[in-house]
């Protein structure tokens, strides 16, 4: 029958979309399209990120820059004499290996004290995964965008269910609809 072939490709997909959600590494270019530079504005950058444990961090850079790992005391006067990793190939991969903060400057002292530095938080991604708060940073490109009182589009209008809260909970309820109507489709 069509509906017992279909119930092990449902159930696939269903599984590849679950870990998408929740247990994709990724590899993030730092500073974006300007790369690790004195130009780049690197607080911006980490703004709205959440770094996991299994990321990875790739700096970019010109031979006129490298990247160090310093511990938290050496990170506000960019002190180099004592640095945990030093690289300068200009394409420099970090894996996060482990929760906590870690802390990245140009060995270059005076593009460190430029600016040319980088704090990121790393969160161990077996805890449950609550989004960045979102409430502070109204300019920051959000994952969830506010629903609008005054709504242009009548059609967008999302029928007040109690549990769709959070963005990734209605993608799986919209989701689980669907193939449950595609499979009651499939099965008459
Ligand atoms: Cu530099």
């Amino acid at each position: 029958m069509a509906r017992q072939q279909l119930l092990p490709v449902c159930a696939v997909v269903l599984v590849i979309f679950s870990l998408a959600l929740t247990c994709s590494a990724s590899t993030y270019v730092v500073g974006g399209n300007s790369g690790w530079d004195i130009s780049t504005d690197l607080d911006s950058w980490t703004l709205g990120k959440r770094f996991l444990v299994g990321d990875v961090l790739l700096f970019q850079y010109s031979s006129s820059h490298s990247v160090m790992e310093v511990v938290p005391q050496d990170f506000d006067g960019c002190n180099m004499s004592n640095p945990i990793s030093s690289s300068s190939t200009g394409n420099t991969s970090i894996p996060l290996t482990a929760p906590g903060d870690k802390f990245f400057v140009c060995g270059n002292k005076l593009h460190c004290l430029g600016g040319m530095k980088l704090q990121v938080t790393v969160d161990d991604n077996r805890s449950a995964a609550p989004a960045p708060a979102p409430a502070m940073e109204p300019g920051a490109p959000g994952s969830h965008p506010r629903p609008s009182t005054k709504s242009d589009n009548p059609s967008s209008v999302v029928p007040s269910i109690g549990f769709v809260h959070d963005g990734s909970v209605s993608v799986v309820v919209v989701f689980l609809g669907f193939m449950a109507s595609f499979m009651w489709i499939a099965s008459v």
